[in-house]
């Protein structure tokens, strides 16, 4: 009875505790904005007194999120419902930028359920930072393993890296800074300024550039911001002191240059090209130098890859504190060169720490100005599916659609629908989607063959239709089976709404147009796919006449259609 009490009190005081570092509010109303030509709908997921440093899209369909006091919190993404997961704030040294900090999941969760974190703590009266791992059992997070620490990473009150990084070779990069003595960055014996490498147990890893080492670069002002491209480059932002915010590539045994170089190899700082030529220092591929004095403040990104908001796609979007904004950053193939910047969001939510975006394309941003928000950011049309390969091919006979999805959003569903006129359309089939409940950031690849056959002429038109029931067209392809390969068809002929030019089925482009009788131009395009659709329906009725040039063979076809009324 006496026992059941005081763990009763215990759970009672555990989740007093929990209200007060957390007061969070339900999501605010949906604000609209204009971004290119897409509409975004922004909304507030949560509103919190705690400050976030660390926010993933993670295991569990889920946003997990450190906070600087100490806490490990899993956020629900659409409701903001919050779970404690972690309450380290007794072992935290919280001071200015010290605190609980970087976070990084481990790559085969299921099976490994391993979160590695970093964060600031005293001993002794000394404040140091370590890496540490917990494992996730039972809605919290336990066993903690410390991976770096003997007292060899100093922290401060300013200056402490923690951003966390897993390569696919299982080894974790972890960013450190220089905790406000410049020496340290130089200096290969401290762990201070640098990028650090580990195995997954703590170990050294056998390959690092200096033998025996954790230290992987060296140079290093206050890293925080860090993330492995798809093209296997490992890009980093790093804080300049009143200037030279560095955008960065990082490669292993490398020196950055801090504190004897700032930004470029370009004598802004005296004697900069001389220490860059002694010590092979690697410049950054954009260093923001903001006048009249004043950084910017970057802090983590991601590479956006999802088409959904297609202003975003395949672009870096980089957090910025002091200027409060996302910046845009585009590169080049070879991922050493900058091609463009853009500014989008400028103090819209004030301070932005984080950045993650989940599989459905949905963005999250941690703000940094209290109180601290997580902020929503999708396309506010939502459309199910984005294709990135669709195509029509005659195989013995029968019609066979293929198409690849780029993406997947709440898809429940594909319909499929032939016609014979091209006006009415039957539906002849439906595939269920291949995403794990409709959503899924991955290609998934579909089939249909048709065994109909005995029309002159058969069209087919692919639909995605989501859980809510909204639909996405696919544009209309022509069976080939049905003519040869040189064929052109002009379907329906006489027309009222619409024309469908059937094009050969190959990887040829064509010029077409369309002129009047009196030879007037009334509309010209270029097409690639085996159909080409021509709305005629304010036309005037009479006769015209389509002319299609291969581009590549030079080949001109006229043809005659009518359009009645
Ligand atoms: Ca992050
Ligand atoms: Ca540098
Ligand atoms: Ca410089």
């Amino acid at each position: 009875m006496f026992n059941t009490k005081i763990l009763y009190m215990k759970k009672l005081y555990s989740l007093l505790i929990v209200v007060l570092l957390i007061h969070f509010q339900a999501r605010s109303q949906i604000v609209p904005i204009n971004i290119g030509t897409t509409t975004l709908e922004t909304s507030t997921l949560l509103s919190t007194t705690e400050i976030p440093w660390e926010l993933k899209y993670g295991p569990g369909d889920s946003l997990w999120m450190t906070t600087k006091s100490g806490l490990i919190l899993r956020i629900h993404p659409t409701n903001g419902g919050v779970t404690t997961l972690l309450n380290h704030t007794a072992n935290v040294w919280q001071v200015s930028e010290s605190g609980m900090l970087g976070m990084v999941f481990h790559q085969d969760f299921t099976n490994n359920p391993y979160i590695y974190v970093a964060y600031t703590y005293t001993n002794a009266g000394l404040n140091r930072e370590r890496l540490s791992r917990f494992t996730y059992s039972g809605n919290a997070l336990i066993n903690e393993f410390v991976l770096i620490d003997g007292g060899n990473i100093v922290a401060n009150s300013i200056h402490n890296g923690s951003r966390l990084l897993i390569l696919p070779d299982n080894t974790l990069l972890m960013s450190t800074g220089d905790a406000a003595n410049t020496a340290n960055a130089q200096n290969s014996s401290s762990l201070n300024g640098k990028i650090l490498r580990v195995n997954l147990d703590g170990t050294i890893p056998a390959d690092n550039p200096i033998p025996g080492s954790l230290v992987y670069t060296i140079g290093h002002r206050n890293p925080q911001g860090l993330m492995l491209h798809p093209n296997g480059k490992i890009y980093s932002t790093e804080h300049g002191p009143n200037n030279n915010d560095e955008f960065q590539v990082i490669e292993a045994g490398r020196n950055y240059g801090w504190p004897n170089v700032q930004g470029f190899c370009d004598n802004d700082i005296a004697g900069e090209t001389t220490f860059c030529t002694a010590n092979n220092v690697k410049e950054p591929l954009a260093s923001w130098l903001v006048a009249p004095g004043g950084t910017w403040a970057p802090n983590d990104m991601i590479w956006y890859t999802h088409p959904s908001i297609p202003e975003f796609q395949n672009s870096f979007l980089v957090t910025f504190l002091k200027t409060a904004k996302i910046r845009r950053v585009n590169i080049d193939g070879t991922g050493n060169s900058i091609t463009g910047e853009t500014d989008f969001f400028v103090n819209q939510w004030g301070r932005l720490r984080d950045i993650t975006a989940a599989p459905n394309g949905d963005i999250y941003i941690a703000t940094n100005t209290p109180p601290s928000k997580i902020i929503r950011l999708r396309n506010l049309t939502t459309v199910p599916v984005y294709m990135s390969d669709y195509r029509i091919s005659c195989i013995q006979g029968k019609a066979q659609l293929n198409w690849t999805t780029q993406a997947e959003i709440k898809n429940r569903q594909f319909l499929i629908y032939r016609s014979t006129d091209g006006i009415n359309y039957e539906l002849i089939s439906t595939l269920p989607s291949l995403a794990p409940g409709g959503t899924s950031d991955i290609p998934h690849s579909y089939s249909y063959t048709d065994n109909f056959a005995g029309a002159e002429q058969v069209l087919y038109k692919i639909v995605g239709e989501d859980l809510d029931g909204q639909r996405k067209n696919f544009e209309v392809l022509s069976s080939p089976c049905q003519y040869g390969a040189g064929d052109i068809r002009i379907i329906p002929n006489p027309a009222t709404d619409q024309t469908l030019i059937t094009l050969p089925n190959a990887t040829d482009f064509f010029n077409i147009s369309v002129l009047s009788t009196e030879g007037k131009q009334l509309f010209t395009s270029v097409a690639q796919r085996n159909l080409l659709n021509i709305s005629v329906n304010k036309w005037p009725a009479g006769t015209y006449i389509v002319s299609i040039i291969n581009q590549r063979s030079k080949e001109k076809i006229n043809k005659k259609f009518v359009v009645a009324r």
